[in-house]
């Protein structure tokens, strides 16, 4: 194994011919989780949910302490990661399946920053930033979308695993479409004579507990109205081995140059459907059997990149684009099962919340060969990925918010970022600066799933995390200097560009 640091030569692309001869540009590989808690990974929090795979990252890569999603819901996270800017820039919210693109064409992101340094490019998954302009016909090619951000290939779903239309699109197009039997979408009224899970509850094999009682696919209820396209309906059952055969395949088929892949598990986000090997396998119903279903694609994953040689040559980063939630919306009994484990670890609340359980994620990063295993305390953000592999081709920074955190993720410095800025939603922001989290008061405003605790309070919210890891004890009143001066912060940073 060698432990030398990989140099990019002047520009990216152009290494030089010797050390074209010994290796190129790494592969670029994010493996990322939605609803994912800090404690539902072995590696983090031991004794609960058992994850050898996602542990394996972990134990020849850097376990990040201080690692953050832009933001607690997946939408503004994302746009996040592909962009390097703030979520609340564009006003950046979880988007609908019917959604345009919210990502402007014209923007530089990470995967044509990818592109130009001579990546192939590709994003499998879920996908949640919107497709097309205005209103889509799903029978036809769907332009502007993943392309247009910068994949040259793409499997994904439009939106979430809960939301229509429930088919993959690959390459803009609808996978398996029958123009006998066109698609519509609407999120406004049903289409005459589809069934609905409101009023058709016995068609149902799982049901909800708020919301989700719309269109019926696959005797699962979902959020929006669909027509058609029945026989290119997924079937969430084999949702995981679907994404891990197009991100292997993509993987495979670019073994000889260098390649950028966004692999976007939808596990365990609801609806929370095992593939049936999965079913019953862990004490925690159906969200921790999903969570085994995750790691088992994510150990495939890996032994993919070993069978083809290229461990040593890949970057693989894994983390999850929100902290956890138990009641999502289907009554699958993730509160009743959960016995003592805590999806967010000691973190406080989860996914949709200001504390920092909504955003405070997984973050690992395995480069073997490359970086020594370890532990990190420095604080880093997927909104920092894009300008930080920048920096490791050889390219300015071309982000607005990202910060070159390259030596904190290959492990050569302890210091990541002073200080961070976070999402929560309504686009209300959180300031982490060092040890302390500053939540502004909020109106109470913003979706969030009680009985999580979205956070928002009419009061501001001081929190040294190092003595208080679990935000027990707001501090505000006995720091208002503090207070003060991190509002000022908060409001330089909202209203400065
Ligand atoms: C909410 C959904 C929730 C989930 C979330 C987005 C209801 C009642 N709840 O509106 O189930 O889909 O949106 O999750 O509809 S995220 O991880 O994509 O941000
Ligand atoms: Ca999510």
């Amino acid at each position: 194994m060698r432990w030398n640091l990989w140099l990019p030569a002047a520009g990216c692309a152009l290494l030089t011919q010797a050390a074209q001869a010994q290796e190129r540009q790494p592969n670029v590989v994010i493996i990322m989780a939605d609803d994912l808690g800090f404690g539902d990974i072995s590696a983090y929090a031991k004794g609960g949910i058992e994850t050898p795979n996602i542990d394996r990252i972990a134990d020849e890569g850097i376990r990040f302490m201080n690692g953050y999603a832009a933001s607690a819901t997946s939408t503004p996270s994302r746009y996040s990661l592909l962009t390097g800017r703030y979520p609340w820039r564009e006003g950046a919210q979880v988007l609908s399946g019917d959604a345009p693109l919210i990502i402007g064409e014209d923007l530089p992101t990470l995967p044509k920053l990818m592109k130009s340094c001579g990546y192939a490019t590709g994003v499998v998954g879920k996908w949640h930033l919107g497709l097309g302009r205005g209103k889509v016909d799903w029978n036809k090619e769907i332009v502007p979308g993943a392309r247009e951000v910068g994949f040259d290939y793409s499997f994904i779903t439009a939106a979430t695993n809960d939301r229509v239309p429930t088919v993959y699109v690959e390459n803009g197009w609808v996978v398996g479409l029958d123009p006998a039997d066109p698609i519509e979408v609407s999120y406004r009224e049903n289409f005459p004579g589809e069934p609905t899970g409101k009023e058709h509850p016995e068609l149902l094999k799982i049901h909800p507990s708020h919301g989700h009682d719309q269109a019926i696919t696959n005797g699962i209820p979902r959020i929006g109205y669909m027509k058609g396209g029945q026989a290119a309906r997924w079937v969430d059952e084999e949702m995981g081995e679907v994404f891990l055969e197009k991100a292997t395949a993509f993987v495979r088929e670019h073994r000889e140059e260098p390649f950028f892949l966004y692999y976007a598990l939808h596990q365990p986000h609801v609806p929370r459907v095992p593939n049936p090997r999965f079913a019953g396998k862990s004490p925690l119903g159906a969200r921790g059997d999903v969570i085994l279903e995750a790691d088992w694609c994510v150990g495939q994953f890996l032994d993919v990149l070993d069978s083809l040689g290229l461990a040593e040559n890949t970057i693989v980063i894994f983390t999850s684009d929100n902290g956890p939630v138990l009641d999502d919306g289907y009554q699958d009994q993730a509160i009743e099962k959960l016995g003592g484990h805590k999806p967010a670890g000691a973190f406080r609340s989860g996914k949709y919340s200001s504390y920092d359980g909504g955003t405070h994620v997984a973050f690992l990063l395995r480069w073997t060969g490359h970086v020594l295993p370890g532990k990190s305390e420095a604080l880093v953000s997927q909104l920092d990925l894009y300008a930080s592999l920048a920096a490791l081709l050889g390219k300015e920074n071309a982000t607005l918010d990202g910060e070159n955190v390259l030596d904190a993720l290959l492990g050569k410095s302890p210091r990541g970022r002073r200080s961070l800025l976070l999402d929560a939603p309504g686009n209300n922001v959180i300031l982490r600066e060092g040890d302390w989290i500053y939540i502004p008061p909020m109106a109470q405003e913003g979706y969030w799933v009680p009985p999580m605790e979205s956070g928002r309070m009419k009061e501001p919210q001081l929190f040294n995390v190092r003595q208080d890891v679990g935000q027990r004890h707001n501090v505000a009143p006995q720091h208002p200097r503090r207070v003060q001066r991190m509002e000022k912060a908060v409001r330089e940073i909202r209203e400065g560009q």
